[in-house]
């Protein structure tokens, strides 16, 4: 894409400028952490309400940005918005994360991919709605799972440590498996590009369980389905700019790095920035604990991320979500040292 020129800081790093100070957005930036969520949350009751009922779900995207000045702003939905939109009963037990009714081999034949973009038009409102309330310097982010980690969820019904019942279907059904994958590489390039064309500036693709994919699937199962996905919003979208986040991926980091077409790739707090960079642009990878514990140990864990990016192009981010126990002073003082030292 001939990519304008932008005044956008997270903008001007994913077309490769050394920006400083550093741009700076967390993953989950929106939610329990912060007390204005927390009665918005209990206000709409139901999770999947907030996601879908797009001033609601506008109100909770701004939040943080009005709070803390971030230099970008996510979508709040979630990555299981896509499961629901195929037919897939979902909900969210309070204090038990997501659960879905059951998917086996017959039912993934049974799920309706024609209409998903209607049943996810809230999600396209509330970007629109976001953007024309957004500050010029901010950007808006879309977003959308991975298929092998949203797969994880639709396989297991829900959170699976390990990712032990989608690995097990993987070698009991690895038809309907690969089916499972086709589909959500259509359904999830079909909604990003509609994230796009509501007003998304980049968006992050995030393969949250690239840890549990066996080695010899790795391609199969995660790499070439992020590839497509990146070749499908591109051929809509010249040189778009995609940050594919695959959480625990460990050694095979730099793989997703080449071999995905990612414009940049958000590293966990376990890898290394300096392993992947000079060859690309980078985002993350501060240990999400350490900036629940705030003072000295926040400020050694900057510097040393600040050190390692120096010469890069660098969006400054977590290595995980923010956690819901963080206190809001530490996520201020976290952008006072990025704004100061970088
Ligand atoms: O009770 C509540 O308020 C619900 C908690 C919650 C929130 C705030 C869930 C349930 N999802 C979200 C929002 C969400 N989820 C965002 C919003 C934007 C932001 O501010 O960042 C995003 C980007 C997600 C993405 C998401 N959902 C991921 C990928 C990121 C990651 O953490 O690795 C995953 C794996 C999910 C599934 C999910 N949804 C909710 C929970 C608690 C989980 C994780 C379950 C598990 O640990 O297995």
């Amino acid at each position: 894409m001939n990519i304008p020129p932008t005044k956008k800081p997270v903008l001007q790093v994913l077309a490769g400028q050394p920006v400083r100070p550093l741009p700076v957005w967390l993953m989950r930036q929106a939610g329990r952490y912060l007390p204005e969520y927390r009665q918005l949350r209990s206000q709409a009751g139901d999770f999947l309400t907030l996601c879908f009922t797009p001033e609601l779900a506008a109100e909770v995207t701004l939040q943080p940005i009005r709070r803390f000045g971030f230099d970008a702003a996510i979508l709040f939905s979630d990555i299981l918005v896509i499961p629901h939109a195929l037919g897939q009963k979902l909900w969210f037990a309070e204090g038990e994360g997501p659960k879905l009714a059951p998917l086996d081999a017959e039912t993934i034949s049974q799920l309706k991919t024609k209409k998903i973009l209607s049943e996810l038009s809230p999600v396209f409102e509330t970007l629109a709605r976001v953007k024309s309330q957004l500050p010029d310097n901010v950007t808006l982010l879309g977003f959308a799972g991975a298929p092998w980690t949203v797969a994880n969820y639709m396989i297991a019904g829900g959170s699976s440590d390990e990712s032990i019942a989608v690995r097990k279907f993987a070698y009991s059904h690895p038809d309907a498996l690969n089916h499972l994958i086709g589909i959500l590489v259509e359904s999830t390039t079909a909604y990003l590009i509609a994230q796009i064309e509501a007003g998304a500036e980049a968006v992050q693709i995030f393969e949250s369980w690239a840890s549990t994919i066996p080695e010899p699937q790795l391609q199969a199962y995660s790499i070439s389905p992020i590839r497509q996905m990146i070749d499908g919003i591109r051929n809509r979208f010249p040189g778009f700019p995609v940050i594919v986040f695959p959480r625990g991926a460990g050694m095979n980091y730099p793989r997703y790095a080449k071999e995905t077409g990612a414009t940049a790739i958000s590293v966990d707090g376990a890898t290394s920035l300096s392993q992947l960079s000079p060859h690309a642009i980078l985002q993350g990878n501060l240990d999400p604990v350490v900036l629940t514990q705030g003072g000295r140990h926040l400020e050694n864990a900057v510097a040393s991320i600040l050190q390692q990016t120096a010469q890069v192009p660098h969006i400054f981010n977590l290595g995980h979500g923010i956690r819901p126990e963080t206190p809001t002073e530490n996520v201020g003082h976290l952008l006072t040292l990025i704004r100061t030292k970088s």
